[in-house]
């Protein structure tokens, strides 16, 4: 038989049975299909999204996402733009980093009274949750690298809630009327709205965006952001936001404290 060269990119099928060929075809079909239904993943719907972040976990992502990427390299790599991991460290090469941004931060903080505002869209009354609700959630730790865009970044232990177990469990972030329909952002401020950060839903459900209680093994400082703050490890610093103190969803995207000052509204890195 006559050997075509094989094209870049493609998988060497030259010692293949016609079976074989076909076998790879229909694979290749289906991953596309699987594939294409992720990527319409915002249209899933809550229901959907919890099923697929309740699956059981590979390498921290949900099984199922997980087999996609690993069933076709080059979709993969193009769904991993959302979907890549922020490489982990030795726990040993975690550091404390320096108090850096203290807006938000001015009233002193009283653990007592704290409690996290969850506002869902539209009219709804906000939901007030303890620290003690958020702590109940599965408890992840990670070890990754904080980057600030002032140049510095450093290794730090975290441990926390992800944000995706937080929305599966209190399912606030619906659209109007369209309650199984996810809202496209998310809105974090501090308690006296004095810093405030966006995130589009991706990036919120992402297995590594975590609601953090705890740094290199102690509950947080007041100044690195007591009782909860945001760590996102594919994005810059800017986006940790600190003492959390509203949730809040929406459908376009919020208006962010260092994106009206000139960075980036994404952040990513
Ligand atoms: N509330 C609040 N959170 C914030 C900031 C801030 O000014 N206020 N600064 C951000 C920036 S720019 C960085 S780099 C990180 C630093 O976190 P750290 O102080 O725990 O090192 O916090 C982020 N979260
Ligand atoms: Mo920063």
């Amino acid at each position: 038989m006559k050997q075509n060269p094989i094209p870049e990119g493609e998988p060497d099928t030259s010692a293949s049975s016609s079976h074989d060929l076909a076998v790879q075809a229909e694979a290749r079909r289906r991953s596309r299909r699987a594939f294409i239904g992720l990527g319409l993943g915002s249209l899933l719907g809550i229901g959907g999204w919890s099923w697929l972040l309740s699956r059981p976990e590979e390498d921290g992502l949900p099984a199922p996402l997980r087999r996609v990427l690993d069933a076709n390299g080059q979709l993969s790599s193009a769904y991993f733009k959302q979907t890549r991991l922020a490489p982990e460290f030795a726990r040993s090469r975690a550091r404390t980093p320096r108090v850096n941004g203290r807006y938000g931060l001015e009233d002193p903080l009283d653990a007592e009274t704290w409690r996290l505002r969850v506002q869902p869209l539209g009219a709804g009354p906000a939901q007030e949750l303890t620290l003690a609700d958020i702590q109940a959630l599965p408890r992840v730790e990670m070890t990754t690298e904080l980057k600030c865009i002032e140049g510095w970044s450093l290794i730090v232990h975290w441990a926390g809630a992800r944000f995706s177990d937080f929305l599966a469990r209190y399912p606030l972030a619906g659209l109007p009327g369209r309650p199984d329909e996810l809202a496209p952002f998310v809105a974090l401020r501090t308690p006296n709205g004095k810093y405030y950060v966006g995130l589009d839903m991706a990036s919120a459900l992402h297995p590594q965006t975590l609601l953090c209680y705890e740094m290199n093994g102690q509950p947080l400082t007041a100044s690195h952001g007591a009782p909860l703050r945001l760590v996102t490890p594919l994005k810059y610093g800017i986006k940790h936001l600190k003492r959390i103190g509203t949730i809040a969803f929406a459908t376009q995207r919020p208006s962010d404290f260092w994106a009206e000052r000139g960075y980036d509204w994404d952040s990513g890195h």
